[in-house]
């Protein structure tokens, strides 16, 4: 029997047990509780892998290649990694870049925006610990389809108090206390009307306020600044509906699950630094069984032996063409980045893209070198998590006779270029695994707290909340929407949608089972399965319809594993954190004539 570790992007980073040539989920572990998703189970053993290396379209042995990728990479590279594997050894590269000059990314496509508004208000991105979570009386779930993505959090909220707030019936939502089915990007006028209401109505922790959050006079006349129905009008609710939330929440121990969904907007750390806010003043930090919950910083805390001075491009409007060499290491840019055409379009003017992965994509087909990796099974390294506090570790269960590790890749082209300063793997896999405490059989990250901010805010907890005091932006003037041409219009409303992103239950982002729908509201008069044309100002891309009631009619819904949904999406940078911002596009529908 051997313990290992999912390392899928995933908030949940489940203990695996290997035992009789089987996986299944720890039954001891406090998360994983027993129980694997669909990827883990079945996805991973189904997706037929990449076997052999590959130059210009001809199989070549794994030390050709390595010896072709020595002799090309210099202070003209690239690497670009993705989070295909979100183990620490992933970063083991990084050592590499540093030896030649070459230059790696910065920015976030998933969650960078909503940690910078974190940041911005509570001084430190800590994780709230699911134990608290289990404490709290209410649960309001903002922006994250718990069912899908982070499954395993779902026995800690059994038998609460559910509030969803999500542009769709997600199924959680329907088994919901309360649904706001909110309008996209209006969050943080939400998040403003609850503060106006909240201290309208003197719901508001004084004593603890005074202590804690000392400005929130500054943030009562900052949120007057609103027009009540102007805001009423962008989150498309009433006031009914702002007052059931709070005689939910009122004197309650309560917790936000808040999601990346909120966030993919270039406004999206003001979202987050607002919803803190409502929770600030209820004085809902530091307390048993409250508190706010995003994506943690798995890193905090942690001296990470990756990190040496190299230069940085953006990850989210990367400038591919810059470069001689691109190395892409876990991930599928070609489908996974904002505005495709365009990363495509860029990667077509560099000399080598080097694609080191596990499986065939549109970014393999687009490279002329291509390096299988091997899989966390095939390998050992240690797994962080940003929904947790635990760390554990990835045991290698099997052996398999094609692929390389990132370390032995590192380490052999380290060999060729007669490169010196690597440490062994081992060390490096200690270098993380010292740094943690430990409960009991069970390592623990450094940055564990089991009140976070009892004391206060800040990185020494003896700061206070900063509150958000401006807000500006500029979307509805960049909103202008191109027809497209050659399609003829079927709608005779106005022919704008936003597109809601989201992920699915049988894949992880790109990997694994791919979607062709889009899903959109029935009284939009489309048939099932019939072909629409999607366009934005970006791209277009024909997918089949699905019917379904749980969506706005002023929404389509499209998941991160449908084929070509990012040919829609802008590359435009969220204003702080440097994020990927999915979500700030509308897009038209056209039928497709034939
Ligand atoms: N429209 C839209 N786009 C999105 C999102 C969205 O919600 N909507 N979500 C965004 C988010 S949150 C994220 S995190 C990104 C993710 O985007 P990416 O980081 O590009 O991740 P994937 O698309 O899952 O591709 C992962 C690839 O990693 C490779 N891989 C897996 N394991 C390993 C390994 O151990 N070693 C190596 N070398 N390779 C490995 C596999 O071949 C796989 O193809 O996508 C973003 N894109
Ligand atoms: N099965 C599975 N699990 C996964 C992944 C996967 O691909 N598949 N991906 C992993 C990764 S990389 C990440 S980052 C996490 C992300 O997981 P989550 O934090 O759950 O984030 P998303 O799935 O991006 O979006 C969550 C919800 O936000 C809603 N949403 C969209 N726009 C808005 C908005 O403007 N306001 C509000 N309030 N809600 C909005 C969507 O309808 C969706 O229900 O999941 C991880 N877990
Ligand atoms: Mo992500």
């Amino acid at each position: 029997m051997i313990y290992t570790t999912c390392a899928l992007d995933c908030y949940d980073g489940c203990s695996i047990v290997y035992d009789n040539d089987k996986i299944s989920g720890d039954k001891l572990h406090p998360v994983t509780q027993g129980a694997l998703c669909a990827n883990v189970n079945k996805n991973i053993f189904k997706e037929p892998r990449i076997t052999t290396p590959m130059i210009n379209g001809k199989a070549i042995s794994m030390d050709e290649a390595l010896e072709y990728i020595a002799s090309v990479v210099d202070d003209k590279t690239l690497l670009w990694r993705g989070s295909g594997n979100v183990a620490v050894m992933q970063e083991v590269t990084n050592l590499l870049m540093g030896k030649i000059d070459g230059t790696i990314t910065k920015g976030s496509l998933c969650d960078g925006a909503g940690e910078a508004g974190i940041i911005e208000g509570r001084g430190v991105n800590l994780t709230l610990p699911l134990e608290q979570i289990a404490k709290s009386e209410v649960v309001v779930i903002w922006g994250r389809d718990v069912t899908v993505t982070n499954r395993h959090i779902l026995p800690f909220i059994k038998d609460k108090k559910i509030i969803v707030i999500d542009p769709i019936k997600t199924k959680i939502a329907k088994s919901a206390h309360l649904h706001i089915q909110l309008a996209p990007r209006s969050d943080l006028y939400l998040a403003v009307l609850l503060a106006r209401f909240i201290f309208m109505e003197e719901l508001h922790d004084k004593k603890w306020l005074d202590k804690f959050a000392s400005d929130y006079e500054e943030y009562y006349d900052f949120v007057r600044t609103f027009r009540i129905k102007a805001l009423l009008a962008l989150i498309d609710t009433n006031l009914d509906t702002i007052g059931d939330m709070l005689s939910l929440i009122e004197g309650k121990k309560v917790v936000f699950l808040v999601g990346a969904g909120v966030q993919k907007y270039s406004i999206g750390n003001e979202v987050l630094r607002a919803i803190d806010a409502v929770a600030v003043l209820l004085g809902l930090f530091g307390k048993e069984g409250c508190g706010v919950s995003y994506l943690g910083d798995s890193k905090l805390g942690f001296k990470n032996p990756f990190v040496t001075e190299i230069k940085k491009v953006s990850k989210v409007d990367t400038p591919f063409d810059e470069f001689d060499s691109v190395i892409i290491q876990g991930g599928n840019p070609c489908e996974s980045m904002p505005n495709t055409n365009e990363v495509i379009n860029r990667l077509e003017n560099v000399k080598n893209v080097i694609y080191f992965g596990l499986y065939e994509n549109e970014t393999s087909r687009r490279a002329n070198v291509v390096i299988p990796a091997k899989n966390f099974f095939e390998k050992n390294d240690v797994r962080l998590s940003y929904g947790h506090s635990y760390v554990s570790k990835i045991n290698k269960i099997k052996e398999c006779d094609f692929g390389i590790s990132e370390y032995d890749f590192v380490r052999e082209i380290f060999k060729i270029k007669s490169f010196g300063g690597l440490e062994s793997e081992e060390y490096y896999l200690n270098y993380w695994l010292d740094q943690c405490d430990k409960m009991g059989n069970i390592f623990i990250s450094k940055a564990y707290r089991e009140l976070p901010y009892e004391n206060g805010f800040g990185k020494d907890e003896d700061e206070e909340f900063v509150f958000l005091d401006d807000h500006d932006d500029d979307f509805i003037e960049r909103k202008k929407l191109k027809r497209p041409r050659g399609y003829k219009n079927i709608l005779d409303k106005e022919n704008s949608f936003w597109l809601v992103n989201s992920k699915s239950n049988d894949s992880l982002n790109t990997q694994f089972e791919k979607s062709n729908r889009v899903i959109l509201h029935p009284d939009l008069g489309f048939c099932d399965d019939e072909e629409v044309m999607v366009s934005s100002e970006f791209g277009e891309i024909r997918l089949r319809i699905k019917n379904s009631v749980d969506i706005r009619i002023d929404c389509v819904k499209i998941t991160a594993n449908t084929i070509g949904i990012n040919k829609l999406t802008p590359s435009i940078i969220s204003n702080e954190g440097h994020n990927a911002c999915y979500g700030e596009v509308k897009v038209s529908l056209s039928k497709v004539l034939i």
